[in-house]
């Protein structure tokens, strides 16, 4: 008998990647309860698919993971019906949307219970409750509603990773082929999707993991992470690796020990990474980095002033001389840097606001003629509530308010915040988000990104050509040239997609 449904509500059109924020979910109940996964990304019709299964009556918890973007915006009239249709279901959510915004989503009367941060132990635990009717409330990391309101509990410690159970892939096989999520990407045929790590050391002020793991870190062992990839390599063929790690590079050593292990294994692999962080990194690591297949790196480089990577409190050693420093440095290694920044950050007048998007408008330019190999990937800056910060304090000074109801959540609007496209923030004017959108068209259209791997040559070169002019007068306004192009030949853009 079945008792659990896990659900993968849909986050991209093509390119699936392993549900791995579920399928962590699924191991922690493996052999405990019977679970099943519905992968929305792999339904046509995800509410038919968890109906059909609610109808045999044998499950009693539907499990929800929800990023913000797609999968929120498919979760909530989702949820809604679910909990109309099938009253007596117990709703759970977790994972990045609901944690940030439990308060939110437990008024909305559908969902039940949220577990804010990792679930390893919290969902156990809160079905071991809800199955032997013995009390929940002092469940850490969990969120509930009560007669007099929200309550959320305490955080536990995180786990040490090498602790937790093996995920289980080949039960997931048995719901979906695994060699379908195996996706065709600029680094290899077969990409695996992986996560090594938990949480982060560090406290940007802009980032969704700080309120979650206020600077906690911890990670599987070099070994662990080379088992479980040679494990799928050798069964199903993953040929290039993405570390969906939030901070894959926080520790020199476990990376150069993994480097080592999967040298010999001739597969390419990407992760994310701090450019202070790495710029301690030896010489000799950075070597063996790529001879190990490291071919591009994620940054958050932010912005290029100190007074703003100040504000977004980057850790105190990032500067914009170092960005450049490092993107010069990493052109020597062969790597590619994938630079994010994060423009339209509050000032105290609307024409520091703008001064500030022109800054880094031309540091851009000046990172491209660097090193023109590296990827720049554009976001608005979103807020998150990150209690205390000074960032967020001087966000809601400014008028800036969460929606009150989850429903408000998919009108289109939020919808354009959560993809860090146009956050709505009051101090950021229609001009501002024109500039840069304009100027990322441009940027994009002179330096199509390499990871854009159904764009032939031709086409590069005439989006190239298109752009070049503009690009090189610095002139961005109305480039509707470009825009057609993006409609036509709909390439890839890194910041709405994801990675
Ligand atoms: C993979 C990924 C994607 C994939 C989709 C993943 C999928 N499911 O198919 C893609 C590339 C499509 C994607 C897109 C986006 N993503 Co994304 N994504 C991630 C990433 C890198 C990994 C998620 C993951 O697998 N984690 C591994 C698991 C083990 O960790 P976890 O999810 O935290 O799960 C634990 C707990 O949260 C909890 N939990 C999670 N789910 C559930 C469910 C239940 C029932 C329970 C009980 C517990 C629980 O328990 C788990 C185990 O401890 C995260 C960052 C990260 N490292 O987590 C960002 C992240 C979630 N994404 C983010 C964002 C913003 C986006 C976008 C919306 C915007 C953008 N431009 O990037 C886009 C949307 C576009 C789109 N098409 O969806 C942000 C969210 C920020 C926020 N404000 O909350 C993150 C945190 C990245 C970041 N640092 O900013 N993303
Ligand atoms: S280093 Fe990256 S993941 Fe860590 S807190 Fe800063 S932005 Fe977030």
């Amino acid at each position: 008998m079945r008792k659990i449904l896990l659900f993968n509500p849909r986050s991209a059109n093509a390119k699936y990647r392993i549900p791995n924020s579920i399928l962590n979910i699924a191991a922690s109940i493996e052999g405990k309860y019977e679970w099943m996964i519905v992968d929305g990304n792999r339904e046509d019709d995800s509410f038919d698919k968890i109906a059909s299964c609610l109808k045999s009556g044998q499950i009693r918890y539907l499990g929800f993971t929800v990023m913000p973007g797609p999968q929120m915006k498919q979760s909530i009239p989702l949820a809604k019906k679910i909990k109309e249709h099938f009253p007596a279901t117990v709703m759970i959510w977790g994972g990045y949307f609901p944690t940030n915004h439990y308060k939110v989503v437990l008024e909305s009367g559908y969902v039940d219970f949220v577990i804010c941060g990792p679930g390893d132990n919290a969902f156990p635990q809160l079905i071991d409750a809800l199955e032997n009717n013995t009390p929940y409330e002092f469940i850490r990391n969990l969120a509930y509603r009560t007669g007099s309101g929200v309550i959320k509990n305490g955080k536990e410690e995180l786990i040490d990773q090498e602790t937790l159970p093996p995920l289980p892939y080949d039960k997931l096989n048995g719901f979906y082929s695994i060699e379908k999520y195996l996706g065709k990407t600029y680094l290899g045929n077969k990409t695996l999707a992986y996560h090594s790590s938990i949480g982060c050391p560090f406290t940007c002020s802009f980032c969704a993991v700080v309120p979650i793991y206020e600077a906690r870190w911890k990670a599987k062992s070099a070994q662990s992470v080379y088992r479980d990839i040679k494990y799928i390599k050798d069964k199903w063929g993953a040929d290039a690796i993405e570390f969906h790690d939030n901070n894959f590079f926080v520790s020199e050593k476990r990376t150069v020990e993994f480097a080592r292990l999967i040298r010999p294994e001739k597969m390419n692999w990407w992760g994310m990474a701090r450019i202070d962080t790495m710029h301690r990194f030896s010489d000799q690591s950075l070597a063996l980095i790529r001879e190990a297949g490291c071919k591009i790196i994620f940054f958050g480089a932010e912005s290029g002033n100190d007074r703003i990577l100040k504000l977004l409190d980057k850790g105190g050693t990032q500067s914009g001389k170092q960005i450049e420093e490092f993107a010069a440095r990493l052109k020597k290694f062969d790597i590619i840097p994938e630079y994010s920044f994060v423009l339209g950050t509050p000032a105290p007048s609307s024409k520091e606001v703008m001064a500030q998007i022109d800054f880094d408008i031309n540091f851009i330019r000046k990172i491209k003629s660097i090193n023109p190999k590296t990827e720049i990937v554009l976001y608005t800056y979103s807020p998150v509530p990150t209690e205390g910060s000074e960032l967020y304090e001087e966000v809601l000074a400014k008028g800036f308010e969460f929606p009150k109801k989850l429903e408000d959540w998919v009108n289109p609007q939020w919808e354009n915040f959560d993809m860090r496209k146009n956050p709505l923030t009051p101090w950021l004017e229609p001009e501002m988000i024109d500039k840069i959108r304009n100027f990322e068209t441009v940027l994009n259209g002179y330096y199509p990104t390499v990871s854009d791997i159904r764009l032939s040559n031709l086409k590069k070169k005439i989006l190239r050509m298109t752009a070049g002019l503009r690009y090189k007068i610095n002139f961005y306004r109305h480039p509707y040239e470009l825009k057609l192009l993006q409609k036509v030949w709909k390439y890839r853009q890194p910041e709405i997609q994801g990675f």
